[in-house]
């Protein structure tokens, strides 16, 4: 069996004094930071200082974290309807980096960096790597995707910032990431958990086993995965795995990381605050209870969003953590307020579908099919023919089809096959239609 004599215990911190902060000292840098940033945006962007007005808040008013339930809510559709820069908060020359991710319907909803952000970024992740084990001797895999997805390069900073070796694989060509895996001698993996899972069936269709390569850990999050999985990766992969949570609007990967407790993960609370509230009323929930994550960043530059709404339900302890860490702990977020799916890492929403199915002619009946096999998520849209659009060749169905899959290809960045069923078999619902069967089980 592989040397697992490198997995480190508790007191593995990238910044000690901030990860191990007295709940004072947090709350000091909180209320600051949160103070600096009201009066940043207030100023500079038109939708806060809006929003701030008609609700009757000052930004004198805001004074304390306490303070922070005074300010309004700000969700995905802010950043549709401001699309692409109108949230950013700095001039676009002090931008050095953009970054997006699928918005409700067809436009991509648009971030930004200033460096001063990309150092905070860098750090975060870099604060996940070290949890974990990691040192600057690793030789750390990344396998999540590179470009305008946030993962690929943010775990690439991190492990820069770190000063381990950074192979930046992106995603895809699975026979070509094992061959580097083995040659290279990677010893940190970073990629979705879905993929890590087909990584490992991969591994043993070759022949190879965990023997054959040098991975002791993995990074792993994007989309929502359960223990079971956990342990079947690490035995497949025979490596320690570990979850990290984040998203593009806030920052992408590292907003909330897993330490060696394994019991939830820390949320980087100097950087970003974060509420649980009732979906339905938008008021606070005690700890232990679940509701709406909110996160606030109080340190970003240039895409400094406040209070703004995940959609993702989990709940929030602030229970001492063995590992000396102070930083408040999240459960992995245990679904969604809204329709949101994560297919091989890419959200999407069914109301993407829906405009395409729409631009191409077609009336909106249709149903999606999702489920996971040989342990890649698989998405089918199933969509009626009607009297625009019908064939009754074969011949003629499949040019619909593959018209229909490169159009759903090109808006969602995902791959999905179309089957085109004969009008009206798609069952009427009396309520809400079921546009959704999920099949997987996660
Ligand atoms: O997925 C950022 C990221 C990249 C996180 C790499 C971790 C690793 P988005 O594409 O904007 O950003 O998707 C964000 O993905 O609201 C959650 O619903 C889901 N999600 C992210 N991390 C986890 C996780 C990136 N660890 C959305 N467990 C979020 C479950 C997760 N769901």
């Amino acid at each position: 069996m592989k040397d697992k004599k490198g997995v480190a215990k508790v007191g593995n911190y990238w910044q000690q004094e901030i990860e191990t902060a007295s709940r004072e000292q947090i709350t000091k840098w909180q209320n600051e930071r949160l103070v600096n940033t009201v009066k940043r945006v207030y100023e500079n962007v038109d939708l806060y200082r809006r929003r701030m007005d008609e609700a009757g808040v000052k930004v004198e008013d805001i004074r304390s974290v306490d303070d922070i339930v005074k300010l309004p809510f700000t969700c995905k559709q802010d950043l549709r309807d401001t699309y692409p820069y109108g949230l950013f908060a700095v001039d676009l020359k002090d931008v050095v980096r953009l970054h997006a991710s699928s918005g409700t319907t067809g436009k991509q909803i648009v971030v930004g960096y200033t460096q001063n952000d990309l150092d905070i970024w860098d750090d975060i992740c870099a604060r996940q790597l070290v949890a974990i084990g990691a040192t600057k001797a690793d030789k750390i895999h990344v396998s999540y995707g590179y470009g305008l997805f946030t993962g690929g390069l943010g775990l690439h900073g991190g492990s820069q910032r770190l000063g381990a070796v950074t192979i930046p694989v992106s995603s895809g060509n699975t026979a070509r990431q094992i061959t580097i895996m083995k040659d290279f001698g990677s010893t940190v993996l970073c990629c979705t958990p879905s993929y890590a899972m087909y990584l490992g069936e991969s591994l043993e269709q070759q022949g190879l086993t965990a023997d054959d390569i040098s991975l002791k850990y993995g990074i792993f999050g994007a989309e929502p995965w359960t223990e079971e999985m956990r342990a079947h990766i690490e035995k497949k992969l025979g490596i320690k795995a570990f979850d990290i949570y984040g998203l593009t609007e806030i920052m992408g990967p590292g907003v909330a990381y897993e330490c060696q407790e394994q019991s939830g993960m820390h949320v980087n609370e100097d950087h970003f605050i974060i509420e649980i509230i009732n979906p339905e009323t938008g008021e606070p929930v005690p700890d232990g209870e679940k509701g709406e994550i909110v996160f606030s960043c109080i340190s970003k530059e240039a895409f400094p969003l406040l209070r703004y709404r995940t959609r993702d339900i989990g709940v929030i302890t602030h229970q001492k953590c063995a590992c000396g860490r102070t930083f408040v702990r999240m459960s992995k977020p245990m679904g969604r307020t809204d329709d949101m799916l994560i297919i091989r890492g890419v959200n999407v929403f069914p109301s993407q579908i829906e405009t395409v199915l729409l631009q191409k002619g077609y009336s909106p009946n249709y149903q999606i099919i999702v489920d996971r096999v040989n342990n890649l998520d698989t998405l089918e849209v199933q969509v009626e023919m009607d009297e625009n659009n019908f064939s009754d060749t074969v011949t003629g169905i499949s040019k619909m089809e593959n018209a229909l899959q490169e159009a759903i290809k090109s808006l969602l960045g995902v791959a999905a096959k179309v089957k085109l069923v004969s009008p009206k078999s798609i069952e009427r619902s009396i309520g809400k239609a079921v546009r959704i069967i999920d099949k997987r089980k996660i």
